[in-house]
């Protein structure tokens, strides 16, 4: 088995600690099926679930725009992602930056599609829709996510909230792969305080940045996969999980989004829906990246923007 690390820490990938995701596709049109697998397991993963062209349309758009920042290597097929670093990051409005990259078209595509929806009204039985926010994720060589649940990100309406991870491409795990801690009944009491937290409200920082100390107070194996366009990975705000580190041997970033569903006829949180949505708050932005940029709250994610929307560089970092 190949080398695998979160959080620059390596993962024990024996069969005891590691193992690859239960597929669910074959349950797919069975939503009694998949509302019981959910309520055991904590996630569903789909082969397939979207057209690979529809997801690879997306990922190019997104590209597209990092292309444009100078955020890749220009001698090479903007497919490719091959990372290149950016002077251009602090001169430009990164909130409308990341704006554009939530509001494009294709990739609205992809959070919106039929296929998705349908799976999320077959576990909540009624007419659901996305959250308005939605998170485009560049992940850059040597990049991840610390350990976490949605839950605290997202409680402040319905409990009754899933989260999509979409591949938007091929994601090997040593590439970045999204991980989950495989749901062992003993999480529920581990988790209730975490979980009661507000996320901006409490200031609460990463679950854990240790993948291994993490699963041996937890318990139950990392689960993972190759992911594919056109894969989907559902999972409940309760879900631990995590990303892989990217590893890429060639400088391949990740892309991939996160979304968020509930039904239409319950209470939304705040934070991530209307028209302008305040996130955790208007000066910072979602451009998860590691320190060559200082950070101040959220860690890796938002970053603080000044009223131009440029990147400020004047904070000390924490
Ligand atoms: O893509 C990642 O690195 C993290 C995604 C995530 O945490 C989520 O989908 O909730």
């Amino acid at each position: 088995m190949e080398r695998l690390f979160s959080n620059k820490v390596e993962l024990k990938t024996d069969p005891e600690h590691f193992g690859e995701l239960t597929q669910s596709q074959s349950i797919l049109d069975q939503p009694e099926l998949l509302r019981a697998r959910m309520e055991k397991e904590g996630y569903l993963f789909f082969r397939g679930l979207l057209g690979r062209d529809e997801v690879l349309a997306a990922r190019r758009e997104i590209l597209l725009k990092y292309a444009i920042i100078g955020e890749l290597d220009a001698t090479r097929p903007i497919d490719d992602a091959i990372h290149s670093r950016s002077d251009a990051i602090e001169k430009v409005n990164l909130r409308a930056f990341s704006q554009s990259l939530r509001d494009g078209l294709a990739y609205r595509r992809i959070i919106d599609h039929p296929k998705l929806l349908k799976v999320y009204e077959g576990l909540l039985e009624g007419e659901v829709r996305s959250f308005d926010f939605r998170w485009p994720r560049f992940v850059r060589p040597g990049e991840g996510c610390g350990i976490h649940c949605d839950g605290p990100y997202m409680n402040r309406g319905t409990e009754r909230v899933f989260s999509s991870w979409i591949p938007l491409g091929d994601v090997a795990k040593h590439e970045g792969a999204l991980m989950i801690l495989e749901k062992r009944d003993e999480h529920e009491r581990l988790l209730q305080r975490y979980l009661a937290k507000d996320a901006d409200r409490d200031k609460i920082e990463w679950l854990s940045t240790n993948p291994v100390v993490l699963q041996e107070k937890f318990s139950g194996r990392w689960l993972s996969a190759d992911f594919q366009a056109g894969d989907v990975l559902c999972f409940t705000m309760q879900t631990v999980h995590g990303a892989l580190d990217n590893m890429s041997p060639i400088n391949k970033c990740r892309l991939s989004s996160d979304s968020r569903y509930q039904r239409t006829d319950e209470v939304f949180d705040e934070r991530w829906n209307g028209s302008d949505p305040e996130a955790h708050g208007y000066d910072k932005v979602f451009f998860p990246g590691l320190g060559q940029w200082r950070n101040r709250d959220f860690k890796d994610e938002w970053k603080p923007v000044d009223e131009h929307g440029r990147l400020r560089l004047d904070e000390e970092p924490q």
